[in-house]
Parts: C-alpha cells; sequence; structure tokens
C-alpha cells in the first residue's frame, strides 16, 4: 500500500534498509499490546506499511530526522529556521478539528482522531525542495487529499481548495508581526489537489508530526516549492475563484499562484537552476517538477509556465 503504486520513489539501498528497519520496528510495536498502550497512540495504529519498494532510480538518501525537525520554515513561530523547534515545543497540537465546506456537498467537520481513524496512513518517501533553493528527502506518514476530497463531494462550480493554517499568536510570536496577513493560506487547483500525490501528512519517521514540522496535520505536494505545503491546517474549503495566498499577498512579484518547482525560471533572489541537499556536501541540479514530472507535467499542458510561476 505504501509507495508501491507510486513510481517516483527514488532512494538508496541504505535507505531501503533503514525502511525496512523501521517497518520492523513498528510492526514489533504494533505487535505487542502493552507497548502499543504506552508508546504508540492509537491513531498509529491503522498504519499500514509495506517493504515492497520499486528497486529503479535508487539516487537519494533520507535526511535525518534530526535535520528535518531542527531546520524548519514555520514563520507563525519564527524566521529562524533554528529557532522553530524550540519556540514550538509548547505549542498544542491536540485537540484538533478541520473544517471541510464552501462549494461541496457534505460539508464535515473532523476531529484530528477521526482524521486518523478514517483515512489509513501510508508511509510516502518525498523530496522538499525549499524555494530559498535548499532540498530534503522526507518519509511522510499520511493519506492522499483525494480520499478527503471525495467524503464531501466538492459540487460541479468547485475549481479551487483553499487551505487555512491556525490563528493562535498566543502560542505562536511570530503571528505578532504584523507585516505578514495570518493566518497563512496557501491553495491549489482541483485537479492539482486531486492528484495521487498530494497528501495531508500527519506523521513522518513512522511517528506522528512534530509540532515545528505543521502538527497535528499539513499538506505536502512535493513537485511545488515547500511553501505551499501549509502546516497545522483547520478549514479546507472548496471555491470557484482561485483563492489568495499567504506569500503572493506579501511580496506579489515574487510569489504565484502554482509555486511549481522549475530549474528554468529564477526567483528574483534565487536562481533555481540547483539546490543544497541538506546533509550533503556541493549542489546538485534541480529537476523539473521535483523530479515527478512524468506524474504532473500534463496538469500544465498548453500553459506558459514562465507566466504561471
Ligand atoms: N503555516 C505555515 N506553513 C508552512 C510555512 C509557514 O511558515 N507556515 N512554511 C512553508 C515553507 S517555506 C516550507 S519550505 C515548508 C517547510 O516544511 P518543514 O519545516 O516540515 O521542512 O513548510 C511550508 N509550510
Ligand atoms: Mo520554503
Amino acid at each position: 500500500m505504501l509507495r508501491s503504486n507510486i513510481p517516483s520513489y527514488e532512494i538508496t539501498p541504505k535507505t531501503l534498509y533503514l525502511s525496512r528497519r523501521d517497518f520492523m520496528k513498528t510492526s514489533a510495536l504494533l505487535a505487542s499490546g502493552a507497548l502499543l498502550a504506552a508508546c504508540v497512540p492509537s491513531d498509529l495504529s491503522q498504519l499500514s506499511r509495506s517493504p515492497s519498494i520499486s528497486p529503479t532510480l535508487l539516487t537519494d538518501t533520507l535526511t535525518s530526522y534530526e535535520a528535518i525537525t531542527t531546520y524548519n520554515n514555520y514563520y507563525e513561530f519564527s524566521m529562524d529556521k533554528q529557532a522553530v523547534a524550540r519556540l514550538a515545543q509548547k505549542f498544542r497540537p491536540r485537540p484538533w478539528e478541520v473544517h471541510i465546506d464552501g462549494l461541496v456537498r457534505r460539508p464535515k467537520t473532523y476531529g484530528i482522531e477521526d482524521l486518523l481513524k478514517r483515512f489509513p496512513q501510508e508511509e510516502r518517501i518525498y523530496r522538499l525542495r525549499c524555494v530559498e533553493s535548499w532540498s530534503m528527502v522526507i518519509p511522510w506518514l499520511g493519506f492522499p487529499l483525494a480520499n478527503l476530497l471525495a467524503e464531501v463531494e466538492p459540487t460541479s462550480d468547485a475549481r479551487f481548495v483553499r487551505f487555512v493554517s491556525i490563528l493562535r499568536p498566543e502560542e505562536m510570536p511570530g503571528q505578532r508581526d504584523p507585516f505578514f496577513d495570518w493566518p497563512y493560506q496557501e491553495g491549489l487547483r482541483l485537479d492539482e489537489a486531486m492528484h495521487p500525490l498530494t497528501i495531508l501528512a500527519t506523521g513522518l519517521y513512522g511517528e506522528l508530526l512534530p509540532n515545528q514540522n505543521g502538527a497535528p496535520i499539513r499538506l505536502v505536494v512535493p513537485w511545488k516549492y515547500g511553501f505551499k505545503s501549509i502546516k497545522g491546517i483547520v478549514l479546507i474549503e472548496l471555491a470557484a475563484a482561485q483563492p489568495k495566498t499567504f506569500w503572493s499577498t506579501a511580496s506579489p512579484h515574487e510569489y504565484g499562484f502554482y509555486a511549481n518547482v522549475n530549474p528554468n525560471v529564477p526567483h528574483p533572489r534565487w536562481s533555481q537552476a540547483t539546490e543544497r541537499r541538506i546533509g550533503e556536501l556541493g549542489r546538485r541540479p534541480t529537476l523539473m517538477f521535483n523530479g515527478y514530472e512524468a506524474e504532473v507535467a500534463h496538469l500544465y499542458t498548453g500553459m506558459d509556465l514562465t507566466k504561471n510561476y
């Protein structure tokens, strides 16, 4: 179930080994009722993991848990990536509700525990490419956004999906900065949102999502720059019009709506041709659509990607 039917995972034999070891560890925990009660949140009991991985294109290594959880962009806490983890420690990701409304036949509100029970959690290893030109490879746990959208039944007028993050200035010091238009917001076209690579992530490295990575639930759209992958989601709204986004509001000449990873279209402050993979030396070329071109290029047929950046 996990990774088997998505062809583009590029992982090394070392990663394969680590994933298998992690898989064994999780199975051992799940096999023991006592440990399950003591160590694994019951939410994760639905976790379905399969060690079957396509052996093709094994070139990327997983970024360490340490790096993924200590080098974070989460402006609600801080603009200093290395301060986010500490400032996010006191944030309370439970209880939590996600509302889904707008142009849908069945608007719904889910508690986070309902979401974890209702939608089987899969592991997805994706590259994450920040527009600041660094990247990581992250083993997420989550489920396709399409599964959730199917439950609310978008109407035929729905063409976009808007996502809104939590607003809690008491717990999130960055939200007291009046320069930004809080809360953080993002959007996708409905076909992008329905694409099987688009997931809602609830964990990473086999554990619940740490606060600094967007607990308890965040979007992951691996072919777009990292800022599209909005954290701490409380509202998902189906709409007819293209929603405004946090970054295109803050700096319209730098950020468009699409934000597809594209090495040929430079950002005003950063060439996008190459990237620095966190934990590795040197730079590597950035791949069109972050390496997911075969899966997603058809979504943009006929569009001028230099204009729709
Ligand atoms: N709500 C919210 N979501 C956010 C951000 C943010 O500041 N606030 N930063 C984005 C950016 S710029 C990136 S690169 C990724 C970073 O995710 P990570 O910290 O899990 O690697 O989260 C994205 N999601
Ligand atoms: Mo980013």
